[in-house]
């Protein structure tokens, strides 16, 4: 243990615990020798993981700051006042909470402070985009409360707000629930604003895919016109894998409890401290032109994709994402998802709306763009990758296979993960 010790010393961990020093060791080389194109991931800076490896993860702080139920918080309740009074800041919001572990326990927390056993929420349709928390038939959120899924428009792939509307007229829920993890387009928040209003539903939005690009300035934010925004702090934001909620003054206090005690019990201090870290980085000039050029990247390596014979759900996109549909080529999202990965190429298969193939197959994949853009990739790279992957994915060729993988690591040599001081 040296002077400077604070937590994290891989010495230490490789003399002690060889077989968990070497997974971290593969797993740093993974993600440096391919192109990770997985929409909800990221890296995070060293900095966010110094947090992660400190010794406040020993700490039980049950409580909020100044209000625990341990003593000897002093410390790490300047670490959670800061990351509150940064992410308070950075989205121009009256509250925020940043105890739940995971976007799915935020989730849970905003159901617990607003919905009771068998309410009616409104939300969108995991096979059309939506998340498993929005009422899936194998969630706690469907077993629990009563949902109704609104979808997008078969035409325009768009969500449909016309039957948003219909049925929350037809259904009055307690809440309407807006966003997902496969929705390329940006949500009109006015619109869903003017539909809680008639019907008199708390209006929740789950940002975890895009609060990163709001934390940029890239896109606009749903805080001004959402009573509450759940959202992971991993993807696009770039934080520690987490979760926060955001809200307005008047449900704070409702908030807080239902993330504890209702939800939650001990916060994770160590995640928390991380937390503010990358809400501090996201103050920067650096990461208000990085959120850019995440929507830049990916509608440049959707457009070429599209050059390629794939077929862009909804035309394009306005965000890291995009869905491409791959029945015009006759091949899988499986086969797919299982050619690029042979060629170092990691993206996952995809439902597509109105999609004929079951999820475990499905007919599209989903691509997304932050970690190449961490990187340093810009749209001259993309143009590479969109050949990369067409090259991949239509063909069953184990050699041709291997030559995209030695061409991907070529060029992501230029463009390391972590780089080597
Ligand atoms: N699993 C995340 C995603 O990939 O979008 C959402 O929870």
């Amino acid at each position: 243990m040296s002077e400077t010790f604070i937590g994290s010393d891989f010495n230490e961990l490789q003399a002690s615990d060889p077989e968990i020093a070497d997974v971290l060791v593969n797993e740093l080389s993974r993600l440096r020798n391919g192109l990770q194109l997985i929409a909800s991931e990221n890296f995070t800076s060293p900095s966010v993981l110094t947090a992660l490896g400190s010794t406040l993860s020993n700490k039980y702080a049950e409580g909020y700051p100044g209000k625990r139920y341990y003593g000897g918080c002093e410390v790490v309740d300047v670490a959670e006042t800061l990351g509150i009074e940064r992410a308070k800041k950075l989205f121009d919001a009256d509250h925020a909470n940043l105890q739940p572990h995971s976007g799915a326990s935020a989730n849970i927390a905003v159901f617990g402070a607003f919905l009771n056993p068998g309410d009616t929420f409104l939300a969108m349709a995991l096979p059309h985009g939506g998340h498993l928390t929005h009422g899936a038939s194998v969630s706690y959120s469907s077993k629990w409360f009563n949902p109704v899924h609104y979808g997008v428009a078969e035409g325009s792939e768009d969500i449909d707000y016309d039957q948003l509307r219909a049925l929350a007229r037809e259904h009055k829920p307690k809440l309407i629930l807006a966003g997902g993890s496969a929705i390329p387009r940006l949500i009109d928040f006015k619109a869903i604003r003017e539909i809680c209003d008639e019907v008199g539903a708390i209006m929740h939005v789950d940002a975890a895919h895009f609060i990163g690009l709001v934390a940029g300035k890239a896109i606009p934010s749903p805080v001004p016109y959402a009573d509450v925004v759940s959202f992971t702090t991993h993807k696009v934001l770039r934080g520690p894998r987490s979760g926060m909620i955001l809200s307005k003054a008047e449900h704070a206090a409702t908030i807080d409890k239902a993330v504890f005690p209702m939800m939650q019990g001990g916060p994770m201090m160590h995640v928390i401290a991380a937390k503010a870290v990358a809400l501090k980085e996201c103050m920067t000039p650096e990461y208000q032109a990085y959120a850019k050029n995440v929507i830049e990247n990916a509608q440049v390596l959707t457009s070429e994709l599209v050059g390629h014979g794939l077929r862009a759900v909804t035309g394009g996109t306005d965000t890291h994402l995009a869905l491409l549909d791959l029945q015009g080529i006759g091949v899988t999202g499986k086969e797919a998802e299982a050619r690029s990965g042979a060629s170092g190429i990691v993206l996952n298969k995809n439902s597509i709306p109105y999609d004929p193939a079951p999820p475990s197959v499905s007919s599209g994949i989903r691509i997304g763009t932050p970690s190449v853009t961490t990187q340093g990739m810009g749209t001259e790279e993309m143009k590479q990758v969109a050949s990369f992957i067409a090259r991949a994915i239509n063909t069953d060729s184990a050699s041709e296979h291997a030559a995209v993988k030695e061409e991907v690591n070529a060029l992501v040599s230029k463009f390391p993960a972590y780089p080597r001081p």
